[in-house]
């Protein structure tokens, strides 16, 4: 065992039982890591040695940093979270902050230091905060002042939060202001924690999954190399938190990895991204599908010059979505499936592997299959939970659930997954969402997929609702386009021209107007609430 870096040991104490970990994979050759490494001093650090310390790293509002600047604040921070916070390397550091450059710097300083980064929603409340700061046990938080207060709130019932600095104009800018830019890291083992990364899950207790320095820095040799393919020129810009490790990927760790610059915007509504892509020139996006959605009928209001390449997660892709975003900017997106525990993107397609409607194929270093309910590897064809494995995996901090999430060693999602003939994965449901309608079981995102084919159709969501004669029947939530009538000729349309694309008995024999559907702050559909 190779010797901990941390002097407090609590993550590791609570790490799960052997037994229960997911069986890891690291046969590619670039998986091959040394013993000790501190994954911000390789992503930082190196990228400065390398000869890149003057190229634009960290964009923002008014703030534009070049890798050499971004590695003096962060190991400024470093030293305010060490000298003047008592941090000890191994103690868990709650960040607080919409998406910003100064976010970004704590999360290098903290990580720097030794620390654990938790990364938070901005819109958390106290209750959820104190959720996360009770089960990480977490000692130290850095806040952006103007979501201090929820924070205050918490704080009574978090005993173990001893040292709060705001950041934003305040405390924690005015103590970097003196100290020298240089801060040696601590030297932490391959297989230390240095993250937290809680899942944005829709319901329940949330649950915290602990990644070592080896996951981040895995997560930057499969994916992105592999299917992404961005060059040092490209500047990234995207709506996805930081605290969402979809954002942490693709808005910092990623580009980082490779030399390019990332456009940080506290806030990433559809019409905002499309005029911070114009305006700062971005070259690759990362946002959700309905984002996308929002967009493409926006696109032709703003120069889009720059884009060239296109991500797509959180939530299934609709072809409909795909076929839009293409004839508004020509751009192919690139789906990909990641999960907070398995830290980032397992399937995914490149563009010129992409098809409607699949999500693609096991990215390099990954293997994924489709397993019935006694875990058992289906054929093709057949609809079944997905199950993977590779680099990275789930391991939650002392959680009942491991034993739902890995089974036999596989990393088990909550995903319906079908494989087709050309060894693609195709998306059907979350495994708790499949409908069970009069004997058949139906995936609410494929009729959601048909409904968003009509051109009233601006967003949807089907669900399965109690029936007395079927058990349950379809029923789909309908958002209109502006302009069109939300009446009862058009449930009658909907439902015809469901019925004409898809299997007939898959048709929502319920439709009900919203004017916009429940979402979390990563995107996803709550189709829980809709079933209430
Ligand atoms: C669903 C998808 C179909 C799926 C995430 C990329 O979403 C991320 O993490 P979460 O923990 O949720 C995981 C679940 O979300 N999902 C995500 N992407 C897709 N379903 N097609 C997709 N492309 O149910 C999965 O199990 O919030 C995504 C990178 C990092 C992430 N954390």
């Amino acid at each position: 065992m190779i010797a901990s870096g941390h002097v407090d040991t609590f993550a590791r104490d609570h790490l799960p039982p052997p037994q229960q970990w997911p069986e890891f994979l690291f046969e590619l050759p670039e998986l091959k890591f040394p013993d000790r490494l501190n994954c911000a001093v390789e992503l930082l650090d190196r990228a400065v040695e390398r000869g890149w310390g003057d190229r634009p790293c960290v964009i923002g509002e008014g703030v534009h940093w070049s890798y050499a600047q971004l590695l003096a604040q962060a190991n400024r921070i470093a030293q305010v979270l060490v000298d003047d916070m008592g941090l000890v390397p191994g103690n868990r550091v709650l960040l607080r902050g919409a998406n910003s450059p100064m976010l970004a710097a704590c999360w290098f300083g903290v990580v720097k230091a030794g620390g654990i980064a938790v990364g938070s929603m901005p819109l958390l409340r106290a209750k959820e905060l104190t959720q996360i700061v009770q089960t990480a046990r977490v000692s130290h938080a850095l806040c952006d002042a103007r979501l201090a207060e929820e924070l205050q709130r918490a704080r009574p019932d978090c005993p173990t939060l001893t040292q709060v600095m705001l950041f934003h104009d305040s405390e924690l800018e005015s103590r970097m202001a003196n100290r020298p830019q240089g801060f040696r890291a601590v030297d932490t083992a391959i297989d230390d924690v240095c993250l937290i990364a809680f899942t944005s899950g829709t319901t329940g207790q949330p649950k915290g999954t602990m990644h070592f320095h080896r996951d981040v820095m895995a997560s930057c040799v499969c994916w992105p190399p592999h299917v992404l393919r961005a060059t040092a020129d490209d500047r990234f810009v995207g709506s996805p938190p930081l605290a969402f490790t979809f954002g942490l990927g693709g808005l910092l760790l990623f580009p980082l990895h490779i030399g390019a610059s990332t456009v940080l915007l506290e806030k990433a509504t559809p019409d905002v991204l499309l005029g911070a892509i114009a305006r700062f020139k971005a070259s690759v996006c990362f946002t959700a599908p309905t984002s996308y959605r929002a967009m493409a009928s926006q696109a032709g209001q703003s120069d889009l010059s720059s884009l060239r390449k296109c991500v797509s997660a959180g939530e299934a892709l609709p072809a409909a979505t795909r076929e839009l975003w293409k004839q508004a900017t020509g751009i192919e997106l690139i789906d990909g499936i990641g999960s907070t525990e398995m830290l980032h993107i397992f399937i995914s397609a490149r563009e010129d592997q992409a098809r409607g409607g699949a999500t693609g194929l096991p990215v390099p270093g990954y293997r994924a299959c489709v397993l019935d309910d006694q875990g058992r590897e289906l054929p093709r064809g057949q609809v079944g939970r997905l199950a993977v494995k590779g680099p990275t995996g789930c391991r939650y901090l002392a959680d009942e659930r491991q034993g739902t999430y890995v089974q036999q060693g596989w990393n088990v999602t909550g995903d319906a997954y079908l494989i087709d003939t050309d060894g693609q994965f195709v998306y059907q449901a979350r495994t708790d969402d499949m409908i069970i309608s009069g004997g058949y079981n139906i995936a609410g995102p494929e009729v959601e997929a048909a409904l968003l084919q009509h051109p009233a159709v601006a967003e949807c969501a089907v669900v399965g609702v109690a029936d007395d004669e079927r058990g349950q029947i379809v029923k789909a939530f309908v958002v209109v386009k502006p302009g069109a009538a939300a009446d009862a000729a058009l449930v009658k349309t909907l439902q015809d021209f469901v019925k004409q694309s898809i299997a007939p008995y898959k048709y929502p024999r319920a439709i009900e107007f919203r004017d916009s559907l429940p979402r979390t702050e990563t995107g996803k559909l709550q189709r829980f609430r809709l079933r209430q």
